[in-house]
């Protein structure tokens, strides 16, 4: 008899959902867990199977800490603002927010057929004017922090979709940039955008990795993404001008070997410094620049530069310099200004080499090219016979003394552009007067709601659709006619904060952020404790949340500095062709197929038996039918002869409890699941067991399989307590002493005999022992024992001639 997974499943799924079983509990003398998912956006395509993989490791998780007596906080919610919805409304000119309601609807559905246990109470959507008043107050007090301001950003504009592009929706098409989605040219244009100063944060961000159990290779992305580089400001006076050049280096030790200076064609020092004799080129070179990405100005080899006729002063030496143009320096890095040393920095080797500039080495190498190492400088006044850290200290000093420069670092990380020329998003708490006065919404006013619009085309001035909606628009606040900001803001605003709206979660809305019972709550769970998935977000999203989180700990909200204590990414799952899984490779597995044909726990007990979970792995429809056998095997299993005791099985039992606990806690879910089956196939070869191994066997399996456990619990053992509350097996030590081991005997590396004996006796013994074996005498006769080696409780290995 098999078990009817399509009644039990659906059984057990109604009866935890209506009895929400999955409530966190709030006992003070329980410790806690908070067990997140990174929750998705509610697409049209519904749940992939990769995604049941990571949900039901932090299923698995919450159910097993749940037995061990944790409070466990497992909430569900939805990252609901986005582009997808939008192109969809304006597809369809339906509406985008009916439509991601139907999505969302569809995902919970699928999550509840999974058989994942999640306290819905606490279920969150992004786009929810409960939600997202506080997202909105959040911005209002960065605001208020000096952390967010308004001002002309270069972004990436494309005319013909009306609206501005994150670096990752271009590509380069022949050297210019166009757009990923319909190949349109794409523009650097300055556009007025509210940014979120992240920078600020940038050394807590790096400092504070420390606090935290992340993968190194996720924390290495994290310093790189922030990347801080130590160095100096000197100025560079303008020749015969009031002028000063500000350069930013980490090499201020080979300042003697400069021998010119470059500005970014943005800078704002361009246009004063340019000669007139010099204005064309320089202006036809600036608009050049304009369809360059940032990436290709960093790597193209063939460096382009043009002459401003003017020249700097080096302030160590007093040597006049000329002054270039060039895109390989980028305005937003540094002071977008640099001293160039062709010597002893390639990129200024392949300009100074490209246009015939002076190249004057400084420190002593035997390299052909540009030399970037340590060593002895020379041609170099007060730093002559130093090396690089010596020199470096000495300029920086005499910089400052003679208040011609400073020590500086400078970060990678560039401040949060936070506008988004988009209907489906967090409307900005911000009216302008009509002196275009920043006037930030009070705290009784939010949420501002979006209006309801027919038809969200871009204004295709640049606005967002917003700038449309008149009576929206334009309204009178505080007295005063006032404009609304049209901008929106970005998805990762919803999801930086979206851990704690769970915990402030009630039924119908939210504990207020600024509450002193909100503090109370957060202190109850923050921070999360185990934070699952996928390695797309190792720097965008995981940075934005921390520095959000910071400012909330400097707002006295939150109490822990870090948001995600531990943090896992989960492999990919690929398709049976071991190729990424997509509709046009047609090699798409559905998860609700899968639950149709074999149920959910085959599902889940099948993606945590593939291989360790963070690596990547390929589908296989024979290994979802060997997992069906396997937990049919099991529910036949309790048709045995249930009886007291059964000595045999004991061992095994025990070995299985261990296994599984600790395979569980490190996150080995692979090998547990081989030592349930382990456990089931030594069953198999006994045909009976007892009443503890047959009620302990199906609590380990429980998290795993939540339904077919259940299901033998309360029907087939005809126990009252549900699985999930119920406590998790304890091994007994003395099941896991192994009484007996084999001795391996070898003479001169040959396999002479085997002999099963006690383990952990003394080397002597276990010699003697195997120098009495027949089979030893007989390969050592006429021989002369030269040496006997022992491996404690494996091997005795004899050699002679
Ligand atoms: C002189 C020099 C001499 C430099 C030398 C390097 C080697 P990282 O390490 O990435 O921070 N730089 C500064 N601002 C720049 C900008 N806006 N665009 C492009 N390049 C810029 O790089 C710092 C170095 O990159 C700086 O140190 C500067 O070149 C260049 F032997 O100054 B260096």
């Amino acid at each position: 008899m098999n078990y009817n997974f399509k009644d039990i499943e659906i059984k057990w799924q109604n009866y935890w959902f209506e009895n929400k079983m999955f409530k966190a509990s709030n006992d003070p003398n329980k410790p806690k867990k908070y067990i997140l998912d990174m929750f998705p956006y509610p697409s049209a395509q519904g749940l992939h199977v990769g995604h049941i993989s990571g949900y039901t490791a932090t299923d698995i998780l919450s159910r097993y800490y749940r037995m061990k007596g944790f409070n466990v906080l497992h909430p569900f919610g939805w990252d609901a603002f986005g582009l997808p919805a939008e192109q969809f409304a304006l597809k369809t000119g339906k509406d985008p927010e009916g439509f991601t309601k139907e999505n969302i609807l569809n995902f919970k559905k699928q999550i509840i057929r999974s058989g994942k246990g999640i306290d819905w109470d606490r279920e969150i959507s992004t786009a929810e004017p409960y939600y997202f008043k506080w997202t909105q107050w959040i911005f209002k007090k960065l605001y208020e922090h000096d952390l967010a301001e308004i001002k002309d950003v270069e972004v990436n504009w494309c005319k013909d979709l009306g609206t501005v592009l994150a670096n990752d929706e271009i590509i380069n098409v022949d050297g210019k940039m166009v757009s990923e989605r319909g190949n349109y040219p794409v523009v650097k244009k300055a556009m007025r955008q509210w940014v979120l100063k992240i920078t600020k944060y940038a050394d807590r961000l790096l400092d504070d990795l420390e606090l935290i159990n992340w993968t190194h290779s996720l924390k290495e992305m994290q310093k790189n993404w922030i990347g801080k580089s130590q160095g100096a400001i000197i100025d560079f006076k303008v020749f015969e001008s009031n002028h000063k050049i500000q350069v930013f280096t980490t090499r201020p030790d080979t300042i003697y070997g400069v021998t010119y200076v470059v500005l970014a064609p943005e800078h704002e020092l361009v246009s004063s410094i340019t000669t007139d004799s010099e204005k064309e080129s320089v202006l036809n070179y600036i608009e050049e620049t304009k369809h360059k990405s940032d990436l290709e100005r960093q790597t193209n080899k063939e460096k382009t530069g043009i002459f401003s006729g003017s020249y700097a002063i080096n302030p160590l030496n007093n040597k006049k310099v000329p002054i270039w143009i060039a895109d390989y320096v980028l305005p937003e890095y540094g002071t977008g200004a640099v001293m160039a040393v062709p010597a002893h920095d390639e990129r200024d080797f392949e300009f100074a080499q490209n246009f015939g500039l002076d190249m004057i080495e400084v420190i002593k190498n035997d390299s052909d090219d540009s030399y970037t190492g340590d060593g002895i400088h020379y041609n170099s006044g007060i730093i002559d016979g130093l090396n690089n850290e010596q020199a470096t200290k000495k300029i920086i000093d005499y910089l400052t003394q003679t208040k011609t420069g400073y020590g500086h670092a400078t970060y990678r990380l560039r401040d949060w552009v936070f506008s988004r020329q988009r209907y489906w998003g967090e409307p900005f708490p911000v009216v302008y007067d009509s002196d275009d006065n920043i006037i930030i919404l009070d705290e009784e006013d939010l949420p501002l709601l979006l209006p309801k619009m027919k038809n969200i085309a871009p204004s295709g001035t640049g606005e967002s659709p917003l700038a449309n909606a008149h009576s929206w628009l334009n309204v009178e606040y505080k007295g005063k006619n006032v404009r609304r900001e049209t901008n929106t803001m970005p998805q990762l605003a919803g999801s930086s904060w979206y851990y704690i709206g769970f915990i402030l979660k009630e039924i119908l809305g939210m504990i207020p952020l600024n509450s002193e019972e909100a503090k109370e709550e957060l202190k109850k769970w923050l921070p999360v404790d185990i934070y699952l998935g996928g390695t797309e977000h190792a720097v965008g999203h995981l940075l934005y949340s921390r520095f959000w989180h910071k400012f909330l700990y400097d707002l006295g909200i939150v109490e822990t500095k870090e948001p995600f204590l531990k943090l896992i990414n989960q492999g990919m799952v690929l398709g049976p062709d071991n190729q990424k899984m997509s509709k046009s490779r047609g090699n798409v597995i559905n998860p609700d197929d899968i639950i149709d044909e074999f149920g959910a726990d085959t599902l889940r007990v099948y993606e945590m038996f593939m291989g360790p979970l963070t690596a990547e792995k390929s589908w296989s429809n024979e290994s979802v039918s060997g997992i069906k056998r396997f937990l049919d095997r099991v529910f036949r299993m309790y048709q045995f002869e249930i009886v007291d005791e059964v000595e045999e099985l004991n061992n095994v039992y025990h070995q299985t409890i261990k296994k599984v606990t600790e395979d569980i806690e490190n996150l080995n879910f692979n090998t547990a699941i081989s030592q349930l089956m382990i456990f089931v196939n030594d069953a198999y070869k006994v045909k009976k067991i007892s009443h503890e191994q047959a009620r302990g066997f199906i609590k380990l399996l429980n998290p795993f399989a939540p339904h077919i456990t259940e299901e033998i619990n309360k029907v087939v053992l005809n126990v009252k307590e549900d699985l999930i509350y119920s406590t998790w097996p304890i091994y007994d030590e003395k099941y896991l002493e192994v009484s007996e081991i084999e001795l391996v005997i070898q003479v001169n590396g040959k396999l002479r005999a085997r002999i099963m004996t006690k383990p952990n006796l003394t080397n002597e013994e276990y010699e003697k022992m195997a120098l009495s074996d027949q089979n030893v005498i007989k390969h050592l006769e006429n021989l002369t024992i030269r040496r006997v080696l022992v491996v404690p409780n494996k091997l005795v290995n004899i050699v002679a001639n």
